[in-house]
């Protein structure tokens, strides 16, 4: 079993190691297979900063999917109808089944679970910034699925060409459920804009102002900044950049702004007819690394609820492996 360390990055580049002539061969090969866009298998060789950097996209990605059922699931028990409630109740537990997808695609690098988990909870490994801001009103959850599901499929489907197979795999069934996510928010608001009380359209416009630019944020640093993308880009990790992906985020969800009638906080916020895109204003960097190093609205809460639910379980997870014991004692015996 490999026993790496979770939070790879630029402090844990490749190994100085003078490496063998049977490791250069190894990475040439890799490399060349990489260049004619193979997909690589867990079983296949692979250099050991290609694996790290996997293990801590996929982990940190099967986190953020977990950590992600809070500020929605903090709405179940309030959903304003039957309707409402069997969508964000199927919604929620797709991000279950999401996080599921992904902690096994990495379990296939060898890391464990457990180990992925304590990462986590000790606060070694990453989860999306956007779920340490709070849904505060009913209108947060389509908007959660508009702006945060959109920004969240921009990014995902060129993952379903990630050069490491069983995480693209993965995607495909990810990206498919990501889509239903951001319809029925879309629709959601698209309601309660054309029928709802001018309080209520009050409610999706003051939640749009509070979710726009966290959601452009969902990205990750400016590329100048971005001290993975490089070498991430190089491997087919990632496909494009984070802010080619802002881009397109943008200039998709402008029309759709109009279409329903709010406006996006963002006074710089104009098409560029010479560039074919739409420029926009500076994001707010600073808060940025705030709320990714622990320091925003809710991190606390979230980070807290998780190690209290690993907590809580406890006594399950001491029970299935007494139970698998047990089995396993017996089969030994007949
Ligand atoms: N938040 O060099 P960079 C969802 C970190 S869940 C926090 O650009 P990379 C949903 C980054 O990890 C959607 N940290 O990194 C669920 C790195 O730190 P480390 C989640 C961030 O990896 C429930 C450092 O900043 N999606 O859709 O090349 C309900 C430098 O960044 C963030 C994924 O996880 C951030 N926003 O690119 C609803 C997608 N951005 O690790 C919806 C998979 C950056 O070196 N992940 N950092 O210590 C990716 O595509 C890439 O990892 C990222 C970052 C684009 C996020």
């Amino acid at each position: 079993m490999y026993t790496q360390a979770m939070s790879v990055g630029p402090q844990d580049a490749p190994s100085k190691k003078i490496k063998t002539a049977e490791e250069l061969q190894q990475e040439q090969a890799f490399e060349a297979r990489i260049d004619a866009g193979d997909f690589i298998e867990a079983k296949d060789w692979m250099p050991e900063h290609y694996r790290k950097t996997l293990v801590r996209q996929i982990s940190q990605h099967a986190h953020s999917e977990i950590v992600g059922m809070l500020p929605e699931g903090n709405w179940i028990t309030r959903a304003p109808t039957l309707k409402r409630k069997a969508i964000l109740l199927a919604k929620v537990q797709d991000e279950a089944g999401h996080g599921l997808y992904l902690y096994s695609a990495a379990e296939t690098l060898g890391t464990s679970r457990d180990q992925m988990l304590d990462a986590l909870h000790s606060g070694k490994a990453k989860y999306s910034s956007i779920f340490n801001y709070p849904t505060l009103t009913w209108a947060d959850i389509g908007v959660i699925g508009w702006l945060v599901d959109g920004a969240a499929i921009m990014n995902q489907v060129p993952l379903c060409r990630c050069s490491y197979a069983p995480y693209a795999r993965a995607m495909i069934r990810v990206c498919r459920e990501e889509s239903f996510h951001q319809r029925q928010g879309y629709e959601s608001l698209l309601v309660m804009m054309r029928e709802g009380t001018p309080e209520q359209k009050a409610m999706v416009q003051d939640a749009v102002n509070r979710w726009w630019w966290p959601s452009l944020m969902m990205f990750g640093p400016a590329d100048k900044d971005s001290p993975n993308s490089e070498q991430s880009i190089r491997w087919g990790i990632k496909r494009v950049t984070n802010d080619q992906l802002r881009q397109k985020f943008v200039d998709a969800t402008v029309p759709q702004a109009e279409i329903l009638g709010v406006s996006l906080p963002d006074p710089d916020l104009k098409w560029n007819a010479e560039r074919g895109e739409h420029d926009f204003g500076a994001i707010d960097w600073a808060e940025f690394w705030r709320v990714v190093n622990g320091d925003g609205p809710m991190n606390r809460e979230r980070l807290g609820a998780r190690v209290k639910a690993w907590e809580d379980g406890a006594w399950v997870r001491e029970a299935a492996l007494a139970h698998a014991r047990k089995q396993a004692t017996k089969e030994q015996a007949a």
